[in-house]
């Protein structure tokens, strides 16, 4: 199986180089607009993630394979429901919902991706998903008909993650949640890290370049930023300067 997009972030991670990741949602976007904004993110990020909570198949391919067109940098399938696998993706995060007990998130959904995954070049990339309460109920709460762990619970957050790790993901990602009232915390994003050999995503509720650098300065390897690019996409202008 291909490996290169997981290669790559470990190689980053050893490097102590941190990654950006721009998650953008078929719902979301508008085809016209994908020329711009492939143009910005390819300037300024290393992966394009691509997801929702409820998106179709359909606008999924269509977005990939438009974003396909105007970047070359990786495009990572982030989604919400095996229905949304596409085959001109790059990779797959191939996610376990660890912090919450439905089943569906856990197992199901995975072995239903299985009989279009066996099919796909995809590079399937096996990661822990952790959801942290960010202050608000937010829409993979309500889809996954899961609770978060409360921010508070550093321990069970970071028993979790390293839970996933002995299960053998290769990545873990903390989830504040799409448009979180507060991102992850980075008491907990540096307790996570001291427990993790593996390289740790962050994302949900981050807006600003000083939430990206307290992010990134507390451990985290990718950050992930959706919601706050989708509302300005001159964030990424200003991000770095
Ligand atoms: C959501 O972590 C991602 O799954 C990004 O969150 O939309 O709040 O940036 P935002």
């Amino acid at each position: 199986m291909n490996k290169h997009i997981l290669s790559h972030i470990i190689h980053s991670k050893k490097a102590g180089k941190k990654l950006l990741a721009i998650l953008l949602d078929p719902d979301k976007v508008d085809l016209s607009e994908v020329p711009v904004l492939a143009q910005k993110i390819t300037a300024n990020a290393d992966f394009i993630f691509v997801g929702g909570s409820t998106v179709s198949n359909g606008d999924t391919e269509k977005l990939v394979n438009e974003l396909k067109a105007h970047t070359t940098i990786p495009i990572v399938l982030f989604p919400g429901d095996y229905s949304q696998i596409t085959k001109h993706a790059d990779a797959i995060l191939f996610l376990s919902l660890l912090s919450g007990e439905n089943p569906e998130y856990l197992i199901k959904q995975q072995l239903k991706s299985v009989p279009f995954l066996q099919e796909l070049p995809l590079e399937i990339i096996p990661t822990g998903y952790i959801l942290v309460h960010g202050g608000t109920e937010t829409s993979v709460q309500k889809v996954s008909n899961t609770t978060p762990i409360d921010a508070g619970n550093i321990l069970r957050i970071s028993h979790t993650a390293l839970a996933g790790m002995y299960m053998g993901k290769q990545l873990i990602y903390l989830e504040a949640g799409s448009g979180a009232k507060s991102p992850v915390n980075i008491n907990i994003i540096g307790a996570v890290r001291k427990e993790l050999s593996i390289p740790l995503i962050v994302g949900g509720g981050i807006r600003t370049k000083e939430q990206l650098n307290d992010a990134y300065n507390a451990g985290a390897d990718i950050v992930v930023i959706g919601t706050a690019f989708e509302e300005n996409n001159q964030l990424l202008d200003n991000l770095y300067t």
